[in-house]
Parts: structure tokens; sequence; C-alpha cells
């Protein structure tokens, strides 16, 4: 029997990390895409690195020639296309550069598997987003909402997606594009709010931060746990047919509510007092002021109101959106987080004695 080879883009990534290790237990040999940084980034993937039948490989999005050749080196049966410049708000500040990844990385992928003719083999899975509704024109959306893109990031997303919709239908590929919702985990990049939130959380609670400064708190998101979704980009490679599924978990939540949750587990009960940007978290215990909003965290244009409805992929995938619920995510990120704030307590500790076992001479 042919073995399964997947092409993994955005390996070092949350979601790349989690994908790999689902693969790598279905018995894949699994390549990731890593690109050239002038630090260690690979936290995610470290304790993959070494295992049998996963492979790491330099190339980068922005460059075609690059992407050629490792398609053609891997010859790879499942691409998973996760690279991306994913911030949001920076895509404000980086617009051109978030496009060039997001959308035209998109094109050079696809024209990778037919340059190398891959077309008929190589099944390929688009990370796309729930930012494509932007400004949303219906709640909750499905597959058939309309789309209005409301960031750099969600306009180049868009091409990302129409472009995958074309070549399904150009040149007969099996592409599809995965319409997923905020997904999260103790993996999340520390500055998207829910880690922002979590980090914080616990960093407070033991006493080595002050205060949290958030944007928007009334913000409302459908959030899951990034593990639960790998599988799902799986099933939509496995499907009979290519096509497009959301995936969410059907419940919304303000980032004002993830808050409260998180603090709650870190062992604080906030209340949330006044409006705007004048709204305060509160320790109720102490009336000490922990949260506070600064306009710093606001985007030119937000996406306020993202709740999917995931029917399609439970419907046709059997995949179940209701796993982990909002409170089990919250509370998975907040013990992960006291327990690593805890750790570098220790750590630096540590240091500080070896520090001065040295000095006394103590330590040689
Ligand atoms: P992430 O943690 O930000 O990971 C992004 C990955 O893309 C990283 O591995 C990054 O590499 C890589 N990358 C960025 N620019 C690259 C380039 N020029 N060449 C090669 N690799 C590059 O994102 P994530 O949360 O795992 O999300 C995975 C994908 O799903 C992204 O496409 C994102 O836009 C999309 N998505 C995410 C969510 C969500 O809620 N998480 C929801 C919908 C869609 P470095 O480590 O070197 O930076
Ligand atoms: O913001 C509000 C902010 O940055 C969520 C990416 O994975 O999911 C992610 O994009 C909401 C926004 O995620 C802060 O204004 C308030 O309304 O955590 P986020 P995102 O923008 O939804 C989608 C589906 C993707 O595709 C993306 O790749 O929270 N918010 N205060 C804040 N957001 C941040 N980051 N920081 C704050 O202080």
């Amino acid at each position: 029997m042919k073995k399964n080879v997947a092409l993994i883009t955005g390996v070092t990534g949350q979601d790349g990390s989690y994908l790999s290790e689902f693969l790598l237990s279905k018995g894949y040999e699994v390549h990731g895409l890593i690109r050239r940084s002038s630090v260690d980034f690979r936290e995610r993937i470290a304790h993959l690195e070494g295992t049998p039948h996963f492979h790491l490989h330099y190339a980068d999005m922005n460059d075609s020639m690059s992407l050629v050749k490792l398609v053609g080196l891997v010859q790879p049966t499942e691409i998973y296309n996760l690279a991306a410049q994913s911030h949001v708000q920076v895509s404000f500040d980086a617009p051109e550069f978030t496009a060039d990844v997001d959308a035209v990385g998109v094109l050079r992928i696809l024209e990778a598997v037919r340059t190398n003719h891959l077309e008929g083999t190589c099944r390929i899975y688009q990370a796309s987003t729930s930012e494509l509704y932007g400004k949303v024109e219906e709640v909750p959306q499905n597959e058939q909402t309309p789309f209005h893109p409301y960031s750099p990031y969600a306009v180049a997303k868009l091409y990302g997606y129409w472009i995958i919709k074309e070549y399904r239908e150009a040149y007969n590929m099996f592409c599809c594009s995965g319409i997923l919702f905020n997904h999260e985990s103790e993996r999340r990049g520390e500055t998207f709010v829910t880690r922002k939130i979590t980090l914080a959380a616990a960093r407070i609670a033991q006493g080595k931060q002050e205060k949290l400064y958030l944007g928007n708190l009334s913000s409302l998101r459908d959030w899951g746990y990034a593990k639960d979704y790998v599988e799902c980009m799986w099933l939509i490679l496995q499907n009979e047919k290519p096509e497009d599924f959301v995936i969410a978990t059907g419940v919304q939540h303000s980032v004002r509510e993830f808050c409260y949750l998180a603090f709650k587990h870190a062992g604080i009960e906030l209340e949330f007092q006044g409006e705007g940007e004048n709204e305060k978290g509160i320790d109720k215990k102490t009336g000490k002021v922990l949260v506070e909003v600064s306009p710093d965290f606001y985007r030119p244009t937000d996406v306020v109101n993202l709740w999917g409805d995931p029917s399609k992929a439970k419907r046709e995938l059997g995949w179940n959106p209701a796993k982990t619920s909002f409170e089990e995510l919250v509370a998975i990120m907040v013990k992960h987080d006291m327990e690593k704030v805890a750790a570098e307590h220790v750590a630096s500790v540590m240091r500080t004695n070896l520090a001065e076992y040295l000095e006394k001479g103590v330590v040689k």
C-alpha cells in the first residue's frame, strides 16, 4: 500500500504542531516547511524533532522556487497549507507582506503541485478563516453566508479561498478550504486575545504583573480548541468530494466573558464596571483595578460578531463540535499558564541563587 505523505506549511505554528502529532499518530510520513529565523521559534515542535517519519525542510511561502523544489522532493499525497501572517492587527501594519504570504502564497502552492504534475494525486487543504465574514451579513455564519472581509488579513485570505475554488474547477484538483472559526490552546501565540488573557491572569494571580490592558471587550467570538480542529482538517481531505466546510463550535462568547472566566480559574473574581474606554475589571475581593481598556488595541476596522454554524461538518464529516466546551478550553489554558508562570518563577529563583553561590564561591 502507498504510504500517506503529508507536507505541512506553517508546521511551527499552533495548528501545525497539533496536526503533525495527529498525522504521525495515523502513520503518516510528515514533512514540515520551516523558514529561516535568527532565533529558534521551534518550541511547539521541539518534542517531535528527531522522531522517525518527521522531517523538516527550509523554504519560504514568498519563494516560488523553494516551494516547487520542496513539493518535487517530498511528493506529498496531502498538503496542509497553514502558513500565514495570521495576526489580524499586524496585517494593518504589514499589509503587503500579509498579501504576499496569505494570498499569493496559496497560488504558489497550487502551482508547485501542477509544476510537479501531482494534481491528480495530491490533495490540498487551505487554512481559510471566519474573518472572511468580517462585517457580518448574517448570524450565525455558514457555508452560504456572503463574505465581507474587514482587514488586510481577511482580504488576502479571500484571495486564497477563491484561488482554491478556481483550481478545483479549472483543473479538477482536490483542493478545499476549511473556514475555521477562532481556535485556541495552550500553544496559542501570546498576542492573540485569549492567550494574552490567560497568561496575564496567571501572572497577576502570582504577583508577577499588575494589570492587563485590552481593546474591545465586547467583541464576540466562537472559540474552539485547536486540538479538535486539526482533526477536521484531515477529515476534509478524506471526504469523497472536494468541498469547503465551516468549522466552529456553534457557541459564542465575548472577550469580557473569556476574561472573567480565565481570572476565575486563576482564583480572582472580577467585576466589570463602566463602559467603552472607561470600562474596568475590578478584583471583587480587594477592589484593585486589574483590567483596563487601551485604545492601542483597537483596530481600524474590527470584526465583532463571529458565530459559526458547523452543521455541515457534523453531518457530512461526522465531526463533533462539542468535544471541548468553552469552559474546558479556558480551564486548560489557565492551568497550563499557571504552571508555566510558577515554573518561570522557580527557574528565576534558581538562577538568582546560583549567581549568589558563584559570587560567594560556594559553587565553582
Ligand atoms: P500561527 O501560530 O501564527 O502559525 C503560522 C505559521 O505560518 C507559522 O509556522 C509561521 O512560521 C508560518 N509562516 C508565516 N509566514 C511564513 C512564510 N513566509 N514562509 C513560511 N512559513 C511562514 O497560526 P495558527 O493559529 O497555527 O493558524 C494556522 C493557519 O490557520 C493560518 O493560516 C491562519 O491564518 C489560519 N487560521 C487560524 C485560525 C485560528 O484561530 N488559529 C482561524 C482560522 C484560520 P514561523 O513560526 O517561522 O513564524
Ligand atoms: O482577536 C479583540 C479583537 O487577535 C479577537 C487569528 O487566528 O482568529 C484570529 O484572529 C478579538 C478581536 O483574534 C484585544 O479586537 C480585544 O475582535 O485574538 P484575536 P482574531 O482577530 O479573531 C481568526 C479566525 C483568524 O483567522 C486569525 O488568523 O479580540 N481584542 N482586546 C483583542 N485582540 C488582541 N489580539 N489583543 C487585545 O488586547
